[in-house]
């Protein structure tokens, strides 16, 4: 796939289950914006009314009936569709930069190694939807499922969260998902594997350099 042309950059966070990505999000969003630069912070599946709808049926842990891989797969499409129009493409065109929790690599990772489905049928469809829209630069945050899993399960202890359909999966589905975007990074350039298992600061002195690459240009 060819890079994009539009004047804003496109970053997305990937990993697994608990390794940081909303938290270090948070921290890239205002360390940009102290450089001056316009952030619109988004996630995957969801970012606008209509996606956010579709990421609700996708999370929520019953149904009446089981739902199928390919109608995930094809929910996750539907979703991303609208986002890109309505979000991710008029922000890059703006000039602004978009930082996305999760994007198209997530899937590949979970409905393409998690659930064994076709990955030309996930190529195919990244195609259909995206275009020649894909991220400037992919921070991998890579831990240990059991790691991430932990740091989840403490964090739900504080608050109120609902298991969603995923966390429902076997230890094995997540291992296979972990390898998966282990596999997609090993790859493709843009992505950046980071040790989240490293204390916070470090983790985020480790973005704070990936992006320096970003802005000055060294990196896409
Ligand atoms: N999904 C899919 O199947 N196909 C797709 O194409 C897409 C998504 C796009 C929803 O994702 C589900 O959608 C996801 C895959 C599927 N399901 N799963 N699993 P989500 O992104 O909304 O949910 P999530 O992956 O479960 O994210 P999360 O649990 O919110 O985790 P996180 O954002 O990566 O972690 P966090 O909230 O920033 O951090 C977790 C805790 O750890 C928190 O208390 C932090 O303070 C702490 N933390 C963070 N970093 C550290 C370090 N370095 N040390 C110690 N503690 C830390």
């Amino acid at each position: 796939m060819k890079k994009h042309s539009y004047p804003g950059r496109f970053i997305t966070f990937e990993g697994g289950e608990g390794v940081g990505k909303s938290t270090n999000i948070a921290f890239v969003a205002d360390w940009l914006k102290e450089q001056g630069i316009t952030v619109v912070v988004t996630r995957e599946p969801g970012g606008t009314e209509i996606a956010e709808k579709i990421r609700n049926d996708l999370l929520k842990a019953h149904h009446s009936e089981d739902m199928t891989a390919m109608t995930e797969l094809l929910l996750v499409f539907a979703a991303r569709a609208q986002h890109i129009e309505k979000v991710i493409v008029p922000a890059l065109q703006r000039g602004e930069w978009v930082i996305c929790d999760r994007f198209s690599d997530s899937t590949m990772a979970y409905q393409g190694y998690g659930r064994e489905l076709p990955r030309a049928d996930i190529e195919l469809l990244t195609g259909l939807v995206q275009k020649d829209l894909q991220p400037d630069c992919t921070l991998l945050l890579d831990a240990p499922v059991a790691t991430g899993m932990a740091r989840a399960s403490r964090r739900a202890e504080q608050g109120i969260e609902q298991t969603d359909r995923f966390e429902l999966e076997k230890l094995s589905f997540f291992e296979k998902v972990r390898q998966g975007f282990l596999e997609l990074a090993a790859h493709s350039p843009r992505f950046h594997k980071l040790d989240a298992t490293q204390p916070l600061d470090k983790v985020q002195r480790d973005i704070e350099s990936v992006l320096k690459a970003v802005l000055s240009g060294d990196v896409t």
